[in-house]
């Protein structure tokens, strides 16, 4: 950190010191979906160490845990009724224990998800808060008193519309007031603005889980802590709603960096903790480069979310009215989120999957015929392999799991999200929106990340060997799709996963920290770009050394071509795109999703392609060729 973050490392090329986050590989765990030890149904921890081999040889270096501190799961452990206590069916504190020294004796690392914009309702300081106006923590949480209108009907603060749709408030009868909670009304939001909350949840959440060897946090809704503190009405936007979508109301407050400035001060920092925040509702990278440039000492990265929300509804309310796009669009997006950081000393994240959204070969990839399943989810693994910044995968992305089949029904859908929207648009009496908000979750909804992993093609996809049913349905599809087939077919969606990941490690210096380029902007089939390492600078001279002269080395580059239709592409010019910085270097075929040969040009011998027309893309054909 600090003044010499941006000089160089001549021995690596990248920025140093680097951090050691920078090019590690992080892995979501959802933990009631990943692996179920005792039969019961649900996964659990010792479920998840029965499989950290498995990540290991996957590539993986930091396992994510999503939430599994004790809850009464009104949003799959979001709600935290005690932070140092472990949801029973998930196991005991000792169980988080054991993960880590599993972890740590494989060199990986693990994290875990804090929840602290809010807690469950069940949490000892809520119940004390909503004991009486004059307990201590009162002020803990945000109350407010009813508005009344003319004819002395009662009426919320405000009239904002929560995530999972209706008011953001909630009626307490004792104390008569209102609450606040932008998520259910299960979950309460903390008043960030009380010190000695602040505090209290330092120490019991923070420090209570770094003292025990946890490596960092994946920090939930980290951008909603500081909320303007006049209390408004937002303006009227959705004329048939008495709730209006409010976001400008908490995300990015007045006091919000404050706030990360002091978490990570007093309680991050300390224990050189990992952390890496979702930020949502924060499109533009002036916004978010304050949160990650490393002189700040805020986080050291963000989720932002432009690109893995394509497709959803336009506001709050109509989310899952689905919103189709062009490729055009996803490649434009992948640009401003690769590039943003360039010339600053700000990271960034790679990721088109978590628990939040449907599944990338379902929304970005073909999952029409086996065939083109197999060729998409390769093509996106090479597409995120490739990308700049940190990069995240989400259980089951690398064995290509899809979206629930549409000819489910709705019931199989369990996640309060989906089942407000729902709701909401029975309510609406318009079978229009009915119909559109089915079809929008059939894509988008928050359920289809979250069925069980598939394992093998044993009873439950292996998931579970008990009696007992899995708590959501096993995809109908396991026998076909699942990680033990995958681990035996070296052609499999996850054997290349384990490639493209070995490469990325390999090639750090042009995947993981190089520039991004995008190539073809305006071609609705191929997301082509290229990656390039750093100019190397001399230590003691300082003097750059792109493009190869005086015997110093050159910049690296390789050139990405994905193709992201079911038709015949033509390439890309690879060969110009090389030597457009003057490198005029000779081009090779790294890796390609059809096998090395196929992909190279000319025929047989050394894979190099100057001068030679490369093949034509087939079908969600992706290629990377490199100039070194
Ligand atoms: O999500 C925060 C959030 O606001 C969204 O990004 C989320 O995807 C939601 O669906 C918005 O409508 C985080 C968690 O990731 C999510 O699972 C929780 O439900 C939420 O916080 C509340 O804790």
């Amino acid at each position: 950190m600090g003044s010499n973050s941006l000089e160089w490392d001549v021995e690596s090329g990248h920025v140093g010191p680097t951090p050691w986050w920078k090019d590690a590989t992080f892995y979501q765990v959802y933990p009631a979906s990943f692996k179920d030890s005792n039969g019961d149904g649900w996964g659990d921890l010792p479920g998840l160490i029965s499989e950290v081999d498995y990540l290991h040889e996957l590539g993986v270096d930091v396992v994510w845990v999503s939430p599994i501190f004790e809850s009464p799961q009104k949003d799959m452990g979001y709600d935290v009724s005690d932070y140092q206590s472990i949801y029973a069916p998930y196991g005991t504190v000792e169980d988080v224990d054991l993960l880590v020294k599993e972890c740590h004796s494989r060199r990986m690392k693990v994290i875990l998800d804090l929840v602290v914009n809010h807690t469950s309702i069940e949490h000892a300081w809520f119940k004390e808060s909503r004991s009486s106006k004059r307990n201590p923590k009162r002020d803990w949480y945000i109350w407010k008193p009813a508005r009344y209108d003319e004819q002395g009907i009662q009426h919320p603060p405000t009239n904002w519309r929560g995530y999972f749709a209706g008011s953001t408030w909630t009626w307490d009868e004792r104390t008569q007031e209102y609450y606040l909670h932008l998520y259910a009304a299960d979950q309460p939001d903390l008043n960030w603005e009380n010190a000695d909350c602040r505090e209290a949840i330092y120490e019991e959440t923070m420090r209570f889980w770094l003292e025990r060897g946890v490596d960092g946090f994946r920090i939930d809704t980290v951008n909603k802590y500081s909320k303007r503190q006049d209390f408004v009405d937002a303006p009227i936007t959705d004329p048939e709603s008495p709730h209006q979508p409010a976001p400008e109301m908490w995300c990015n407050g007045p006091r919000i960096h404050e706030f990360i400035k002091e978490m990570t001060r007093k309680a991050l920092a300390p224990y050189k903790a990992v952390s890496v925040g979702e930020l949502s509702n924060t499109p533009h990278p002036s916004q978010v480069i304050p949160y990650v440039s490393a002189a700040a000492q805020e986080l050291d990265m963000v989720f932002e979310f432009s690109v893995i929300r394509l497709g959803t509804g336009n506001g709050f309310g109509a989310k899952y009215l689905y919103q189709p796009y062009p490729l055009t669009k996803l490649k434009s997006l992948t640009e401003t989120w690769q590039s943003f950081i360039e010339g600053t000393d700000a990271w960034a994240t790679a990721f088109i999957e978590n628990h939040d959204n449907g599944r990338a070969i379902s929304r970005f990839g073909d999952a029409s015929t086996p065939e083109l399943w197999l060729r998409s989810g390769q093509a996106i693994a090479l597409w995120q392999a490739t990308l700049s910044g940190t990069l995240f995968l989400y259980q089951g992305q690398e064995i290509g799991m899809v979206n629930m089949p549409s000819s489910w029904g709705m019931d199989e859908y369990r996640d309060i999200e989906s089942r407000n929207f729902y709701a909401e648009a029975a309510a609406s009496g318009s079978q229009e929106r009915l119909e559109g908000t089915v079809r929008g979750l059939q894509i988008l909804a928050r359920d289809h990340s979250r069925m069980p992993f598939q394992w093998s093609d044993a009873p439950h996809a292996g998931f579970t060997t008990g009696g007992a049913r899995p708590w959501m349905r096993v995809h109908d599809n396991y026998r076909s799709v699942n990680a033990a087939r995958q681990s035996r077919d070296p052609h499999s969606i996850l054997s290349f996963y384990k490639r493209a990941l070995k490469l990325r490690r390999e090639h750090g210096d042009v995947f993981v920290h190089g520039s991004f380029r995008l190539m073809a902007r305006d071609d609705e089939a191929l997301f082509a770009y290229v990656k390039e390492s750093a100019a190397v600078v001399s230590s003691s001279s300082g003097a750059a050394a792109a493009g190869g002269g005086g015997g110093k080395p050159p910049r690296k580059k390789a050139v990405v071509v994905l193709n992201m239709s079911a038709e015949t592409r033509p390439c890309v010019d690879v060969a110009g795109a090389m030597q457009c910085a003057g490198d005029g270097a000779d081009v090779r075929l790294l890796v390609g999703t059809l096998g090395d040969e196929a992909s190279a040009g000319g025929s047989g011998g050394p894979t190099t392609a100057k001068g030679v027309s490369l093949p034509p893309l087939a079908a969600w054909e992706g290629r990377v060729y490199v100039n070194y």
